[in-house]
């Protein structure tokens, strides 16, 4: 196989943070950007190199900043330009790299140009969302929900007409038909580079290029159709993508992730090798195995079997290698922590499973991304309460499917505590202090009890901590070329418990061998040759792996 084309962003070890949630320095209980500042020293002995920062710019934060109303702006809740720049220079000054959340696809309605466009219908920033005509009896132009749980159009008293939202009401739809918006996004990343920012984040990047607004196809049982067919993975967006590419991403040395979603072979076509698009995207699939294909998607008691996750892992491994960069990640602000989804949150193997899990995110063949506090081990807040979720996607859920007595208010609580993007968004925990250190005032949002026992400052001072492991990890990323640039191959395909498979680089070969049960499995894959990179476990017990025993072996070809 040919050497693969070396970049700094192949080898990165990217850290999400979600400002709202990462720390609070003015005692507000609400995070911010001179809480991240404060906290450089913390990342970069965690060895990460590059930072991701979900959205910080102004909103009414209908969707925690995902809704933004001035491109150009910070957040009032999260500071200043100054603080901004402050924070970019204290992340550069430590040779780890910013790159920042690119939401694009729509705005918030209280961004200018939307307070524009729907004062009238000859408004000159009309176009710049996508506006429609009541069907003749005046219901919406056609049969779309959103994916926060209601319909997609909203009915706009003052013209008469409806306009797009995939998302909730306070986040209308961007038109990238109309090349004036293609200008002014095009115009706001390149402000944003020479700024200094070292890539972006594409938010649902694969829904920009809208096709049509035909019905879609409903889902037995679900109350809105689907039109991803219309605007998702679109002959329009790769175009939109390769004219980014032109016009601002070329420029400058970036790293650049869709949130895409798809199919490996889509996949190919926005993180092809040849560079015409982005380096690489996040994958769904394995989130979305969740989904257990009734009506209410993503909510349910499904959980993670080992065979259903190794089948789509390892098919992206595979499908992508030599074609395109991959992704690797359990978790991030819109999933349930990795931990309580795929390991055991259960006090006698929350620390082992979540270093297991850990093993698999750094020795795939991708970018691996850490999503703040996984790498303390933080698990799912499993509120009880209503009253204790901030998410306007569990709002609407909760109006659409209980409220109209559809589903059970038991299930729909069950499925909340298991699966709610607020499970990733309880306060980062940094120590034993009251609100484990995140904020001296009330927190937007509870903390977890368990920091008491997950925190931060006791985990740096024990050696056999999920932080400690996170580090060693990520120092062996960088200490092995073939934890990046290996080639993938899968070992024991079918083990009901064991996931293993092989990297080889330069005459060299790698052996994982991942326990994803809480209980022993026999695995022969060791005979004691080689060297042994990293274990969760001291000793090995011959022939076995113990319940979720992560190894990693060395050793020539
Ligand atoms: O997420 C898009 C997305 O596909 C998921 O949000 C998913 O549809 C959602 O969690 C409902 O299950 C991005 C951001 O990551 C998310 O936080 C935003 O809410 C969303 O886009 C809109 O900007
Ligand atoms: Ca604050």
């Amino acid at each position: 196989m040919e050497q693969e084309a070396r970049a700094w962003w192949k080898e990165a070890v990217v850290y999400q943070i979600y400002p709202r949630s990462f720390a609070d320095s003015n005692g507000d209980g609400i995070g911010d950007l001179n809480g991240v500042t404060e906290h450089l020293d913390y990342l970069r002995e965690l060895g990460v190199t590059v930072l991701w920062l979900s959205p910080f710019f102004s909103s009414p934060n209908d969707d925690n900043g995902y809704d933004i109303s001035d491109y150009r702006g910070i957040m009032k809740e999260f500071g200043t330009m100054a603080d901004f720049d402050r924070m970019l220079a204290g992340i550069h000054a430590r040779g780890m790299k910013l790159v920042m959340d690119l939401v694009v696809n729509h705005s918030s309605d209280e961004h200018p140009w939307f307070v524009e466009s729907r004062k009238s219908r000859d408004n000159p920033y009309r176009d710049y969302y996508i506006w429609k005509d009541p069907r003749p009896d005046g219901s919406a132009p056609n049969n779309w929900g959103s994916y926060f749980a209601e319909g997609a159009w909203e009915l706009d008293e003052t013209t008469g007409q409806y306009y797009l939202h995939l998302f909730s009401r306070k986040q209308p739809d961007l038109n990238w038909a109309n090349p004036r918006v293609r200008d002014e996004v095009y115009d706001m990343m390149a402000w944003w580079c020479g700024k200094g920012v070292d890539g972006f984040r594409m938010d649902v990047i694969s829904m920009i290029g809208k096709e049509n607004f035909d019905d879609g196809p409903v889902t037995p049982g679900k109350v809105y159709s689907d039109g991803e067919a219309s605007y998702k993975h679109t002959e329009t967006t790769h175009r939109y993508l390769r004219e980014m590419r032109e016009r601002v991403l070329s420029k400058y040395d970036l790293l650049t992730v869709g949130e895409a979603g798809g199919t490996p072979e889509q996949a190919i076509r926005y993180a092809s090798n040849d560079g015409s698009e982005l380096n690489m995207i996040f994958s769904f699939e394995h989130n979305d195995a969740l989904n257990d294909g009734t009506a209410m998607g993503k909510w349910s008691d499904h959980g993670a079997p080992l065979a259903e996750v190794r089948e789509i892992l390892n098919r992206w491994q595979l499908k992508l290698e030599g074609r395109a960069w991959n992704s690797i990640y359990l978790s991030n602000h819109d999933q349930p922590r990795q931990v309580s989804r795929y390991g055991s949150d259960a006090p006698l193997f929350r620390a082992r499973s979540a270093k297991m899990l850990a093993t698999l995110i750094h020795t795939m063949r991708g970018t691996p991304y850490v999503y703040q506090g996984e790498e303390l081990g933080m698990t799912n807040a499993y509120f009880t309460r209503l009253d204790q979720y901030r998410d306007i996607e569990v709002f609407n859920t909760w109006k659409l499917w209980v409220e109209t007595g559809k589903v059970h208010p038991e299930d729909m609580m069950r499925w909340f505590a298991r699966i709610a993007r607020d499970n990733a968004r309880t306060p980062m925990q940094w120590n034993r202090s009251e609100n484990a250190g995140f904020t001296t005032g009330t927190p937007w949002i509870g903390v977890n009890p368990n920091y008491l026992s997950v925190n931060a400052e006791d985990e740096a001072r024990d050696p056999d901590s999920v932080l400690n492991y996170y580090k060693k990890l990520i120092a062996l990323r960088k200490a092995y070329p073939i934890l990046v640039y290996g080639s993938f191959a899968p070992l024991l395909e079918d083990d009901p418990s064991v996931y293993a498979y092989r990297r080889e680089l330069d005459g060299e070969r790698l052996t994982v061998a991942l326990n994803w049960t809480d209980r022993t499995a026999p695995c022969a894959l060791f005979d004691g040759a080689g060297k042994e990179l990293i274990s969760n476990y001291a000793s090995h017990k011959e022939g076995v792996l113990l319940p979720f025993e992560a190894r990693v072996v060395l050793e020539k070809a």
